[in-house]
């Protein structure tokens, strides 16, 4: 049920590096056009550091991995399309649907073709007020059993990050802070929590994926590489934005799959569309590391 790209197919053969990139980002986290706008950048970005991007999602029931522009430009506009985790896939397989792939079913797609790093923006995690509502993303389990790396700005400011880190450490995900040991946190780089291991550079981060997949030591690795200074938003700013919108969710009645593309549609407006911007940054700045640990990664695997 996947169709890889030549390109792809040719840089796997070749043991050249290879970037997965997901949808759900264009289609439920960001507004059209700024969302295929970014989607493009993000594959320029990771070529010009020498990796071939693929950018994955569902068309009529088929996993594509390496969208073409026209594919990425129909996600960004299209109505419709299903945010799909994997309990949605074998629904819309069966039934020919556009789906949108999370972090989750990218994994899987991408460990599918043979594809080792991933670069997102933020991961989804357990969210706040989790020991009541339960909502934690599958996102995590995919992380414990799915043999990808993924780069990201830490999980979503607007979960409970230090529940986050506790459930990735129950199920053995690997947490790698790219040159710094504090947790991102999506839009500023502090989160106030500390990390076990930071890695210096590309190189070292490529070591430590070798080892886990050598040693069959199965599951992700999750990267997290803050937000750069400059581009980070005020942390009260940013939090007051969170609680707003966290308070007017809960008053809509809005749960579930919902919530994700809920919070960020409602703190962009919140914050005059600075966060937007702020999750565009972050993205392109997790190219950058995510290509160059691909390319230290094909070297040495
Ligand atoms: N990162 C972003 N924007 C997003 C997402 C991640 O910068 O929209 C998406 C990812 O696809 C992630 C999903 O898997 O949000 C998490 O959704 P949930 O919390 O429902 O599992
Ligand atoms: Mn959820």
């Amino acid at each position: 049920m996947i169709r890889v790209n030549e390109e792809v197919k040719r840089a796997l053969k070749e043991g050249k590096a290879v970037v997965a990139l997901e949808s759900t980002i264009i289609s439920h986290g960001m507004p059209y056009p700024k969302n295929v706008e970014t989607a493009l950048k993000v594959e320029a970005e990771i070529r010009k550091y020498g990796a071939i991007p693929a950018t994955i999602g569902i068309i009529d029931g088929v996993g594509i991995v390496g969208m073409s522009k026209e594919e990425i430009e129909e996600f960004g506009k299209r109505k419709g399309i299903v945010k799909t985790s994997r309990r949605d896939l074998p629904v819309i397989f069966a039934r020919k649907l556009w789906g949108a792939t999370t972090v989750a079913t990218t994994m899987i797609l991408a460990k599918e073709a043979g594809i080792e790093v991933f670069v997102t923006g933020g991961i989804g995690g357990v969210h706040r007020g989790a020991p009541e509502t339960f909502d934690i993303s599958a996102d995590l389990q995919e992380l414990a059993n799915t043999d990808v790396t993924v780069v990201c700005a830490g999980a979503k400011a607007i979960l409970d990050l230090n529940l986050t880190l506790e459930y990735l450490e129950t199920y053995g995900v690997t947490v790698l802070g790219y040159q710094t040991y504090e947790l991102a946190d999506f839009y500023t780089a502090h989160s106030g929590l500390k990390l076990e291991y930071k890695i210096d550079s590309p190189e070292d981060g490529a070591k430590i994926i070798k080892a886990k997949r050598e040693n069959n030591l199965k599951g992700g690795i999750l990267i997290t590489n803050p937000i750069p200074e400059q581009d980070a938003m005020d942390k009260k700013v940013i939090d007051d934005s969170i609680n707003k919108a966290i308070e007017e969710m809960q008053k809509l009645g809005i749960r579930g799959k919902e919530t994700t593309p809920y919070l960020l549609a409602k703190i962009s407006e919140l914050t005059g569309g600075e966060s937007l911007e702020s999750n565009i940054r972050l993205v392109l700045n997790n190219a950058k590391v995510g290509a160059q640990i691909a390319i230290e990664y094909a070297k040495i695997k």
